[in-house]
């Protein structure tokens, strides 16, 4: 298995419930590291052009409204298999059908306030973690 990147958002609703550090302990006690990390209130140019691939969908404003509604942590996680590892703690998008133990089972409430973000790819966590990071900005360990 190979050591992977990926880029994980606490979103608003996370963040307004004061869940950003049980959040991070579930990435480091499943052996993700956290290599990258900054706290940013997006606005709809920069929550827009992150979520640009679901620019035609009808629930496109409504992410980009709830992405700027508070601030946000975005992280970059390293470790093996770091993308789909961390789709695994994340659970399903709609927090309805996230299995019990997952982040989104435990602290999300709808599919539109579902908590975290996770690059879904290789080729999304490469262009993620450029778009929030400067290489100058990640710190290897
Ligand atoms: P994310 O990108 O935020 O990690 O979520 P995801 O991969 O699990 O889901 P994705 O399909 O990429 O959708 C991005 C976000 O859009 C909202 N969404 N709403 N109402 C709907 O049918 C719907 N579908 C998606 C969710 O908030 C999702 O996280
Ligand atoms: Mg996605």
């Amino acid at each position: 298995m190979a050591t992977e990147r990926t880029l994980s958002i606490i979103k608003p609703d996370a963040v307004a419930k004061n869940a950003i550090g049980e959040i991070i302990a579930r990435f480091e006690k499943a052996g993700l590291k956290v290599v990258a990390a900054k706290m940013l209130h997006l606005d709809n140019d920069k929550a827009g052009g992150f979520y640009a691939e679901h620019k035609e969908r009808p629930f496109f404003n409504d992410l980009v409204g709830f992405m700027t509604s508070g601030p946000v942590v975005v992280q970059v996680l390293e470790g093996e298999n770091a993308i789909a590892k961390n789709r695994e703690l994340m659970g399903a998008t709609n927090p309805k059908d996230a299995e019990p133990g997952t982040i989104r089972a435990d602290f999300a409430e709808t599919i539109d306030a579902n908590a975290v973000h996770g690059s879904d790819s290789a080729e999304s966590a490469e262009r993620e973690i450029s778009y929030f990071f400067g290489n100058d900005e990640i710190c290897p360990r």
